[in-house]
């Protein structure tokens, strides 16, 4: 039977959740990057080779990039950005010689994913990541005060950005600033509000017709690469799967995937999909996207978001979200069953529970969340794998 892959994202060895913890988590596979070269720089085979000893140490196999940043200059397809696909097809061709060949991506603008509140509190003590649209209008229209902003919103959520602002003292302002501007896990770029607009002002001509033609532009040189060392690009989609901050969006939803497949049809264009961003819009049905492009799926990221009737979201606990995950891992091990392959999974953002609430670690890369959320999925994949033709 073909099996998922189980990985985990350890960030390096500033991580404060230790190669030792992750052994213990039963994974077998790291999903790593090498956060302190600069964007856009190639990745040395010997930065390459020493993190993946740093793992083989400790019994693991460091086999997932997570991610290769794209320089904004690429996105904006402005500036050095020849050069700086030039350095990503390297370090694409060094990572296939030190053994790595899932190269995971987002071609989102400006910002990586975005939350407004890192420590939302769940009834039952644990803190979780939430989306509150209301906030980030609030930041929008009455903090960054960006031009034009108005033009996006409706009166009445217009008005609820106000009331919401007007319940806001200086230290909420400055964590929701923070929270939204200063860089979540993995994205490499964190702004101060005065910059911030600056890099926003860059795509006040770019909408989302122009910044997929840059994503297709890009696809066309670094594909064939990718196709001639055996790797696969896996872009992840965009969170949240809607425009935020006057900024394009292009990998929301199955129908930008298929236009990107269309246009680029490289084996090498892949998915990795991450159900807890696209699950946000009850327009996504992430199981049949997994039948769809299950061949082109190398990754998959599993965790489950709620929805409520404002348009907000908070991560929930695995099984309880708006996403059909019983359907998804059972889609995920028939994909896996035709293709003859096993794909890597990885527990994505947990709730901070038990010690987490006194460790510092990087938001929603908890150590005892993700804990819970790999047992259940771990059960859940090997009850559902028990009913399915065995090969
Ligand atoms: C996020 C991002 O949902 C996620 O996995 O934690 O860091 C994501 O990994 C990147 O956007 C992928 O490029
Ligand atoms: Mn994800």
């Amino acid at each position: 039977m073909y099996l998922m892959k189980q990985s985990w994202r350890w960030f390096g060895p500033g991580d404060s959740v230790t190669l030792d913890n992750i052994r213990q988590a039963g994974v077998t596979d790291i999903v790593s990057a090498l956060h302190h070269i600069p964007n856009g720089e190639v990745w040395p085979v010997e930065e390459i080779l020493k993190r993946r000893r740093q793992c083989a140490e400790k019994g693991l196999v460091w086999s997932v990039v997570e991610s290769v940043p794209v320089h904004e200059h690429i996105k904006t397809r402005e500036g050095d950005c020849l050069k700086y696909i030039e350095n990503y097809k390297q370090t694409i061709r060094n990572l296939a010689e030190c053994g790595i060949h899932t190269i995971t991506y987002n071609f989102m603008p400006v910002l990586d994913w975005t939350r407004t509140n890192l420590a939302y509190p769940m009834p039952d003590g644990s803190r979780a990541l939430r989306f509150e649209k209301a906030a980030l209008a609030a930041f929008d229209l009455f903090i960054l005060k960006r031009p034009g902003a108005l033009n996006d919103y409706s009166e009445e959520e217009t008005e609820r950005a106000r009331a919401r602002y007007g319940q806001m003292d200086e230290s909420e302002i400055r964590l929701v600033t923070r929270n939204i501007i200063a860089g979540l896990p993995g994205s490499e770029e964190s702004f101060t509000l005065g910059e911030f607009q600056e890099v926003l002002d860059r795509y006040k001509d770019i909408d989302a017709e122009q910044l997929r033609s840059n994503l297709i532009f890009f696809l066309r040189q670094v594909c064939p690469v990718c196709d001639e060392v055996g790797s696969r690009m896996v872009i992840h989609p965009d969170d949240p799967p809607f425009p935020i901050l006057g900024l394009p969006r292009i990998m929301s939803t199955a129908d930008d995937f298929r236009k990107l497949v269309a246009a680029v049809p490289n084996p090498s264009n892949g998915l990795n999909l991450c159900t807890g961003s696209l699950g946000v819009r009850a327009d996504n049905d992430c199981p049949a996207m997994m039948r769809e492009f299950g061949e082109r799926i190398d990754f998959v990221h599993l965790r489950s978001t709620k929805r409520d009737a404002g348009g907000n979201f908070h991560e929930a606990n695995l099984l309880e979200g708006d996403v059909p995950v019983y359907e998804m891992m059972k889609a995920m091990l028939e994909v896996e069953q035709q293709r003859r392959v096993s794909i890597y999974l990885r527990p994505d953002h947990g709730h901070q529970m038990c010690g987490d609430l006194d460790r510092d670690y990087n938001p929603g890369y908890s150590l005892y969340g993700r804990l819970r959320s790999l047992a259940e999925l771990r059960g859940l994949e090997h009850a559902i794998a028990k009913t399915l033709p065995q090969v």
